[in-house]
């Protein structure tokens, strides 16, 4: 499937920059993230060349596009073409992808209509009728999160409004410490640390992966974001962890990661350190995390448990 340059070839090109820059990568990063030659993404986007269907597909895919916007079939906000992608490809504003419902659905509302208040109440009367930490971060905070996130790509929502959600998302997540005491295990010896590498100021996935290790036992360490490499290994040197979760949402961070880690592997006395990534910059780029050298990769933070506890297992069993 090879467009003429009058037709989609053309317009493909001015496109693919568009969405790159609109995220702030460098041709460099966007290669790196699918897997191709940064010169690659420079003939494209010189129209020097034109991708096979599967590389147009993943970059329709990394950018939560239509191949019709990508392709320059659609340009304006009236024929859909906000580079979005919605289910029938011609709304201005992308459909929700089904994830908010139930009580995320109450919670955006609550926040957005009645303000932080109201927004509190659901939530610790969601907790006193039995509803789960765990199940509170994955099926209220998370989604209703992302559901701001989709309306500011969208031009829904202003960045004002972006700050208020996270905020006070963040003091609820706060207030719920002693509950996630109570659901926590006994503690099992082993350290984790976790956080959003160096450029990475997403943090609430980091601190929710924190909060999941610390209640199956795990002495998990939240160390915030934009943590660059000689601050991590200092604080790695002075209490080595036997667990990295290293978070990354920006494709761009990804080379913090790779940084981090090679700075890691180059020290001896960590040679036993376990290092697992995660966070939106992995999804569809499957081997990006083996690419830059972690030991593991996990979507979501019960995932990340399961394994956190084999690899450190493994470690454990071998050292006996
Ligand atoms: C809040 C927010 C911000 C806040 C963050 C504040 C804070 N204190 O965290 C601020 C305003 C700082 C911000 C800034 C930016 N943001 Co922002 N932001 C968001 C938003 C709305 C919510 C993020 C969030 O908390 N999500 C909820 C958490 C729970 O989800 P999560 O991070 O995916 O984590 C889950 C999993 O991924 C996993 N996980 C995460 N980390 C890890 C780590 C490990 C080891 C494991 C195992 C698992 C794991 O576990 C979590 C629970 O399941 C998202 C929308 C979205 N889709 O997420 C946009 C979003 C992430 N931001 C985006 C952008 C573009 C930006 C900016 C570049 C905007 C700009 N032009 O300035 C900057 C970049 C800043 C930077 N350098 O980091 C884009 C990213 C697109 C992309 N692919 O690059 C998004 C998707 C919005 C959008 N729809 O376009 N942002």
């Amino acid at each position: 499937m090879i467009p003429s340059r009058d037709h989609g070839g053309a317009d493909f090109a001015s496109r693919l920059r568009e969405l790159r820059l609109r995220q702030g990568l460098r041709q460099k990063d966007l290669a790196i993230t699918l897997g191709l030659a940064q010169t690659t993404i420079a003939n494209y986007e010189k129209k020097l060349r034109f991708p096979d269907e599967s590389t147009l597909l993943r970059i329709a895919d990394y950018f939560n596009t239509s191949l019709d916007f990508l392709l320059g079939r659609v340009g304006s906000h009236a024929e859909g073409g906000n580079g979005v992608r919605s289910s029938a490809g011609t709304a201005a504003v992308p459909e929700a992808d089904g994830a908010l419902s139930g009580l995320g659905r109450e919670y955006f509302a609550a926040l957005r209509t009645e303000g932080r208040e109201a927004a509190f109440t659901l939530v610790r009367r969601s907790l006193a009728r039995g509803m789960t930490v765990r199940e509170i971060y994955l099926n209220v905070f998370e989604p209703a999160l992302k559901e701001v996130g989709r309306l500011w790509a969208a031009g829904e929502m202003h960045v004002g409004d972006e700050h208020f959600f996270t905020e006070a998302t963040q003091t609820l997540i706060a207030q719920l410490y002693p509950a996630l005491r109570a659901e926590a295990q006994p503690r099992k010896g082993r350290r984790l640390f976790s956080f959003g590498v160096c450029g990475e100021y997403h943090v609430i996935g980091p601190r929710m992966v924190a909060d999941f290790f610390e209640m199956d036992g795990w002495d998990a360490v939240f160390l915030g974001g934009n943590l660059c490499v000689q601050h991590a290994m200092r604080a790695m040197r002075d209490q080595p962890p036997d667990l990295l979760a290293l978070s990354v949402t920006i494709p761009l961070n990804i080379g913090s990661a790779r940084e981090l880690i090679m700075a890691v592997r180059e020290t001896a006395e960590l040679g036993a350190l376990k290092i697992m990534v995660g966070g939106q910059a992995f999804a569809g780029a499957p081997g990006l995390w083996q690419d830059i050298g972690a030991h593991a990769l996990a979507r979501d933070p019960q995932e990340a448990v399961d394994l956190g506890n084999r690899l450190v297992g493994e470690k454990q069993e071998k050292a006996v």
